[in-house]
């Protein structure tokens, strides 16, 4: 006899047992990733490992088991969770249990060893983490010494290299037991779309800033140029990727004095503000949570403000790198980062909190539904807030006196286009390198040269001494050694424009966009919300309408935004060469 048809009242139960099943799994595997994370040993490894191994096995095993379901008509809430259930990992546990536990194993370990990444100088007895060689990029405006940080922070890397070549054979042969091609398409296939259509609307949207970019890349150049030397700096090609205030020249904002415009430049500086004031970096958290209540949001619970990490411990390893975490998916909200007293970490903790206000937003929600509408979302909250971080915005924290005249504007816009307009080309390569990877276009023995192809094609830099195959530059980036997928943040770069603007209309705010605060708007606090509690319960052009009203991720509301710098830096390069 064939086996019975399926109903709907057993899908429905399948759903249930699979959310009360998932959340304990996973609930287990974040408090094991947290002491791991905020205590790095080989035991806190192995065990986070053993919890996610777990939780991932589980969802996989669970995945399958779904698949009997595949030709039944469901309802849109059980047909979407089901959905989700088969593509919402990030990494795939094959089901060989030597093979799933060699992959979590490798995973931790990979994310352990940058946490604990270290370049000892030569002859000194001081040995810098990526902390201290982020100040000195920031800094130092000595080339030999910018060289030798970055030179000596790419050493963690090469370590890594066989284990990561592992680590995508393993994920990889998981993502195709899940029916995906690999795990690269399994990736893309996670934004209400096909998985080729994903890549092309990645593309689409590069399309629509790239003209800025390029401007931006001209105008830098110029002045890089006229600070370091002809020879340090090529009139017509790629910028040496060390001088540009940022280890992986992500972003620029650091070399902001060496490129303001002479007459424009607003007179103050968050960073000098912050310091002089002593700030400390509970401080600098309140002043973000403050953003939050002052749109209406509840206060953040005190476990918040008790098992939070905001400063390096002094006697034992951490993972760092800013992290955001919701440990039991309801109200046990925290933050992991090490806090530098800055205006880059100001914004970094805005783009934190975001993260916690949107998990508490949707903690209503079933859990599967329980995350945002695409990833891109979820990075783009905090950023949107801080996009509110105007001269007036702080007059009225008390930590400015007065606003910078209007006719300092294009200074200010150049400092955030050096933020958020030098990291496009950065967000969109990162993944296009992991694609390709996953799909084996790029083999184990071009992973270097083709890391490098495509940083000079899209972001135009180059690296400060020549490369090899011997060295894993992509490994010295935490999103890569960690396996977290990272299209996310160039959406996320488009997207809290359209937020932003859409904002700042509900607040009836009429001036230019990069003039326009939300802070203390009850109306706009509304607007974000009905977004970010939806979750993913729905597809996310529906979250994306429900703020905005549009059904597209679109640039035209971050050009709109620098158009007055767009203008201004193509004047500047005027009979200059533009690209590389
Ligand atoms: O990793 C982050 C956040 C944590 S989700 C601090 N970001 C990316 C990076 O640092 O590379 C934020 C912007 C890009
Ligand atoms: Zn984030």
């Amino acid at each position: 006899m064939p086996p019975k048809a399926p109903t709907v009242a057993e899908a429905r139960a399948f759903v249930e047992k699979v959310e009360a099943r998932l959340l304990e799994a996973n609930v287990e595997a974040s408090r094991a990733d947290w002491v791991k994370s905020t205590y790095i040993t080989d035991d806190t490894e192995a065990l986070a490992a053993k919890a996610d191994e777990r939780a991932i096995n589980a969802q996989v095993e669970l995945a399958k088991a779904s698949t009997r379901f595949d030709r039944l008509k469901l309802p849109a809430d059980l047909a979407r969770k089901l959905k989700l259930l088969k593509i919402s990992l990030t990494l795939a546990t094959p089901a060989d249990p030597k093979a799933s536990e060699e992959l979590t194993r490798i995973v931790s370990g990979m994310e352990g060893a940058y946490g604990k990444g270290k370049w000892c100088p030569p002859g000194s007895d001081k040995c810098l983490d990526i902390e201290d060689l982020s100040r000195l990029m920031a800094e130092s405006r000595v080339p030999n010494q910018l060289r030798d940080a970055w030179v000596g922070w790419h050493r963690i890397s090469p370590p890594m290299r066989p284990d990561f070549a592992r680590y995508v054979a393993l994920a990889n042969q998981g993502a195709r037991e899940l029916g995906f091609a690999d795990t690269g398409a399994l990736w893309r296939s996670k934004y209400d779309m096909p998985p080729d259509d994903f890549a092309r609307e990645m593309d689409r949207l590069w399309e629509q800033v790239r003209p800025l970019y390029l401007q931006l890349h001209a105008y830098v150049r110029n002045r890089l140029r006229e600070k370091y030397g002809d020879d340090a700096v090529p009139a017509t090609g790629p910028i040496p990727a060390h001088l540009l205030g940022n280890m992986w020249a992500q972003t620029w904002e650091n070399v902001y004095s060496l490129v303001a415009p002479p007459n424009a430049d607003p007179g103050y500086d968050l960073t000098e503000i912050l310091k002089g004031r002593k700030t400390d970096a509970q401080q600098m958290v309140r002043y973000g949570e403050g953003f939050f209540t002052s749109l209406g949001f509840a206060s953040l619970p005190e476990t918040f403000w008790q098992r939070s990490l905001f400063t390096k411990p002094r006697d034992r390893e951490v993972v760092c790198h800013a992290s955001a975490w919701d440990v039991d998916f309801a109200d046990d909200l925290r933050v992991k980062m090490c806090i530098d007293i800055t205006g880059e970490y100001f914004a970094t903790i805005h783009h934190e909190l975001g993260h916690n206000f949107y998990q508490r937003a949707y903690n209503r929600q079933p859990y599967l539904f329980r995350d945002s509408a695409n990833d891109g979302f979820h990075e783009a909250i905090g950023d949107t807030i801080a996009l509110s971080i105007t001269p007036e915005y702080l007059v009225k924290l008390g930590l400015l006196d007065k606003a910078p005249d209007p006719s300092k504007d294009i200074g200010l816009l150049l400092n955030q286009a050096l933020d958020k307009i030098s990291f496009l080309p950065f967000g969109l390569l990162i993944d296009q390198w992991r694609w390709k990877v996953f799909s084996g276009e790029v083999p184990p023995e071009k992973y270097n040269e083709s890391w490098w192809a495509l940083r000079r094609k899209y972001q135009g830099v180059t690296p400060p001494v020549a490369r090899s195959e011997e060295d894993f530059d992509p490994g010295a980036k935490y999103h890569v050694a960690a396996n977290v997928p990272y299209a996310r943040y160039f959406l996320a770069d488009i997207l809290q424009f359209q937020f932003h603007c859409a904002l700042a209309q509900a607040a009836g705010c009429t001036e230019p966009l990069h003039r326009c605060s939300i802070y203390g708007n009850k109306e706009a606090g509304r607007r974000l919300n009905a977004m970010l509690e939806m979750g993913q319960s729905r597809p996310w052009p529906d979250a994306l309408e429900a703020l905005t009203g549009e059904r597209q991720m679109d640039a035209t509301a971050i050009r709109d935004y620098f158009a007055p710098l767009e203008r201004w830096l193509e004047e500047q390069n005027r009979g200059k060469p533009v690209g590389w």
